[in-house]
């Protein structure tokens, strides 16, 4: 197989004197030291799924049922980046990224999701983290992202169940304590909601069910307790200075018009419409309006839970892909109301993906000032694209670039004006195993070819490379 590292020439090479750009980075960039990162996860991208005594995860039981994955593939070899480890370590390297955000297979490291570790499965992760402190670039692992040891739905019903939250709080204490010499940032669970409304609420996602709103809210409050456990255990087991936080896809809330009372109404809708993850988290308990809207089917809590919930954490991580509201002021108990999407609003090649930047300036923002939050990560932001390679090979990809130079122009929008995001994580390093979508849909810098796993920069590489190297939006 072969990797091609050099990402394509940038697009300025031939430039007259007079298009020669301005050095923008002092006055309009981003605060020195802002992280640069990319972002994948196991199942998305590690294939060997019977490899070293790895188990199966409700993925791999999920992705097998015909009719499941809408190009009937699954992620039994995906990028085989399990072996090719090192190569995709020279990918980052080759965009100038200094911190890579991934997940640690739970499966791999306790097959049957509880009892005897398998050592073999964190060996694993010692060598990825060994070749990318070799190589300058700092891991920051993600303990969940969404492969649940298959034993532990047939054994409890997954998240239905408290069970897997103690669980989850384990492996997360044993990863920690021989993991931490190493990594220095860990995320707990990624994107809570959509772990539930999909896999749970709507067979989307593994383990695909459709329970009705009672055992729904009860699922929400064990994932919830589970982010909770880990970050108790994380601390516990971890070397001192570790630090641990959520990794949550917010409903993010943009003002329709930005007047002082639509900003407003985008907060309180931003603190609302979380209430069951980043509210409960940061707050300690369920607003009221989120008791009352669940009625008689809300969760059942005790107050040591949502103490547990809320421990606290170091900081907060968000993807942002799109605005999920435009919010106007009302003048009713809520005080928001949502305007609703009209049928001719953009959207990117996965056609969930609307193109809203200003989510990108918004989402931070509203964290940082509802909660007085001060240190925030973009754990993901990126974007789907049709990706149809020229003859020679070459992918164009300039509605990526479209797409990421307007979102961190809202970032950088954020930062300037002081709020705390210290590192964004682009979704994602390379072309991966799209969940339900298969390989139909391509978030990669670098395109994969899934029959020769080779790996390709497309021009999105070099958008982002210069972007990293200037540390301000090209
Ligand atoms: C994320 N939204 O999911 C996941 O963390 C990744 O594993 C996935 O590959 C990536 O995004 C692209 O889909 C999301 O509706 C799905 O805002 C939907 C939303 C956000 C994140």
């Amino acid at each position: 197989m072969g990797i091609s590292t050099k990402p394509a020439e940038s697009s300025q090479t031939g430039a007259s004197k007079e298009n020669k750009l301005p050095d923008r980075s002092l006055a309009a960039g981003f605060p020195s030291g802002f992280l640069w990162g990319t972002a994948a996860s196991a199942y998305q991208i590690e294939g060997a799924v019977n490899e070293d005594g790895r188990g199966p995860s409700i993925w791999d039981r999920y992705a097998h049922i015909p009719g499941k994955i809408a190009d009937r593939s699954n992620a039994d070899v995906a990028n085989d980046s399990y072996h090719l480890y090192k190569d995709d370590v020279q990918l980052m390297k080759a965009l100038g990224a200094k911190a890579y955000r991934f997940s640690i297979a739970w499966p791999r490291v306790f097959p049957e999701g509880t009892g005897t570790p398998n050592p073999k499965g964190l060996d694993f992760y010692n060598r990825l983290l060994d070749e990318l402190l070799a190589n300058g670039i700092e891991p920051f692992a993600t303990m969940y992202h969404w492969d649940l040891p298959q034993t532990l739905q047939d054994r409890v019903g997954g998240w239905m169940s408290r069970d897997t939250a103690t669980a989850f709080g384990e492996y997360a204490g044993y990863v920690a304590a021989r993991l931490s010499d190493r990594v220095k940032h860990f995320f707990t669970i990624n994107e809570c909601s959509r772990l539930v409304d999909l896999g749970y609420g709507a067979e989307v996602d593994a383990p695909g069910l459709t329970l009705a709103q009672p055992a729904l809210n009860q699922v929400r409050h064990h994932v919830a307790l589970g982010h909770g456990l880990a970050v108790q255990a994380i601390r516990a087991h971890g070397r001192a200075g570790t630090k641990v936080g959520p990794a949550e896809n917010i409903v993010i809330c943009v003002p329709a018009i930005e007047t002082p009372a639509n900003i407003r109404a985008a907060e309180i809708a931003t603190r609302e419409l979380n209430a069951g993850y980043l509210t409960v988290m940061l707050e300690g308990k369920y607003t009221d309006a989120f008791l009352a809207y669940a009625g008689k089917d809300a969760p059942k809590y005790t107050a040591e839970d949502l103490a547990v919930i809320s421990s606290p954490i170091d900081f907060v991580g968000l993807n942002v892909y799109m605005p999920h509201h435009y919010v106007v002021a009302a003048d009713d108990a809520h005080g928001f109301a949502l305007t609703p999407f009209p049928a001719s609003f953009p959207h990117m090649e996965s056609s969930w993906l609307k193109i809203g930047p200003e989510a990108m300036y918004w989402a931070p923002r509203h964290v940082a000032k509802l909660w007085d939050v001060k240190s925030i990560y973009i754990t993901e932001n990126g974007t789907s694209a049709t990706d149809q390679p020229a003859a020679d090979g070459h992918v164009d990809d300039v509605d990526r670039i479209m797409y990421l130079r307007n979102y961190l122009t809202q970032l950088q929008r954020a930062t300037s004006e002081g709020v705390p995001v210290l590192g964004y994580f682009l979704w994602s390093l390379m072309d991966n195993f799209e969940w339900s979508d298969g390989f139909e849909k391509r978030f990669g810098l670098y395109r994969v070819d899934f029959k020769t796993q080779r790996r390709t920069p497309k021009l999105s590489a070099s958008f982002y490379r210069e972007t990293i190297a200037r540390n301000a939006v090209v």
